[in-house]
């Protein structure tokens, strides 16, 4: 059931839709949304799908790495997060699509073109379709919810806004667009701030509401907190919507033994005077959590991190460890606030639906 809160009422929302921490109700019976930035949010979504029910799960998406290139809009992490989701990613870089191709990239850097950001050929053509579609006026969400039909997959991705929101990474460089920052110069520049331009303007859209009031866990992937989570976050009323929700909402460390599993998580917190480790990234979330996920590597930060913590093997290498993952996520998040859920520690690849 929906709750019919106003979206602007000061009222605590979730408050009608009862949790699913019964005893004897299962993952499958669960409704989940997560936050993902690009790769490590995607791998963990993989999990979540793999565990859950056909459309149980709803991915709200950082659309802060968006940009403009060849006059078409790349939304590089909904498309990281719709290709894991469909099993069509690239193992190796976890973006862009499986078995690629270069031949248009190849061919514009003979024409001058700009060669800097790798696209694929098959990657094109969903970029093609969707600037097309966004040119007809077509919002983000319906486009996104196209191309997830079309790649058949059966969970929801939703970006976190229908109207642009531009990553804008403060060096001592100077300012840089995200992808600039990030794939121009391979995060080589020192960051001393970030902002997301056009975030607080924006509205959280609807689908991406509706999914957040009648979800039962609300999980914070293993993206970037500062590059991919922050900037869903930033958006609206985002975070005065999430502190009001009563579904627990439980994050899993990107950090693991001082290090990040993917990306310049790590190398920011440095530039930016923070100690590496997940106690900071707890800390920077405060009292939006309920609950945080660190690996083993990290044990003997749990009791520092002021939240109730699971202690697990967050790294997640193929299937089987991202769902066993996901399984162990939902039931630490059931356990705060009813007693677990009934499961087998262990989920066997064989419980998997694919
Ligand atoms: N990342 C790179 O490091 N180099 C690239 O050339 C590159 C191309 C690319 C093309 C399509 C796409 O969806 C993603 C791509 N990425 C590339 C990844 C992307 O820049 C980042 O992973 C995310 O924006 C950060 O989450």
């Amino acid at each position: 059931m929906i709750d019919n809160h106003s979206r602007h009422s000061k009222q605590p929302v979730g408050a009608t839709h009862p949790l699913a921490h019964t005893n004897g109700r299962t993952p499958n019976d669960l409704r989940v949304v997560a936050l993902a930035g690009g790769v490590g949010g995607a791998k963990l979504a993989t999990g979540l799908q793999a565990v859950l029910s056909p459309g149980a799960l709803s991915v709200i998406v950082n659309t802060g790495d968006d940009f403009e290139h060849w006059g078409l809009t790349i939304c590089p992490d909904l498309d990281t997060v719709l290709y894991n989701l469909a099993g069509v990613n690239n193992p190796e870089t976890g973006w862009g699509r499986a078995d690629e191709t270069f031949a248009v990239l190849r061919s514009m850097s003979l024409i001058g073109g700009e060669d800097w950001f790798r696209l694929g050929d098959a990657d094109l053509a969903v970029h093609l379709r969707r600037s097309e579609w966004l040119r007809q006026g077509v919002s983000l969400t319906e486009v996104t919810d196209r191309l997830r039909r079309a790649f058949g997959v059966r969970s929801n991705i939703l970006p976190m806004s229908d109207a642009p929101v531009r990553t804008l990474v403060h060096t001592d460089e100077g300012d840089l667009p995200f992808q600039h920052y990030f794939v121009g110069r391979r995060c080589e520049p020192c960051v001393i701030d970030i902002s997301f331009v056009g975030a607080a303007e924006a509205d959280l859209p609807d689908a991406a509401y509706t999914a957040l009031l009648t979800a039962d866990i609300i999980v914070f992937c293993p993206s970037n907190p500062y590059l991919s989570l922050d900037p869903i976050l930033s958006v609206g009323e985002m975070r005065d919507l999430l502190s009001k929700l009563r579904a627990p909402k439980v994050a899993v460390a990107p950090i693991v033994g001082g290090k990040a599993l993917k990306g310049p998580a790590a190398k920011i917190m440095r530039e930016m005077g923070y100690p590496v480790t997940p106690v900071t990234i707890a800390a920077h979330f405060g009292d939006l959590l309920d609950g945080f996920v660190l690996d083993h590597e990290d044990e003997a930060a749990a009791n520092h991190m002021g939240v109730p913590t699971l202690v697990t093997d967050t790294i997640m290498r193929d299937l089987e460890s991202k769902a066993r993952l996901a399984h162990a996520v939902l039931n630490f998040a059931c356990s705060l606030t009813q007693p677990a859920l009934p499961l087998s520690p262990h989920l066997h690849i064989s419980d998997i639906a694919t």
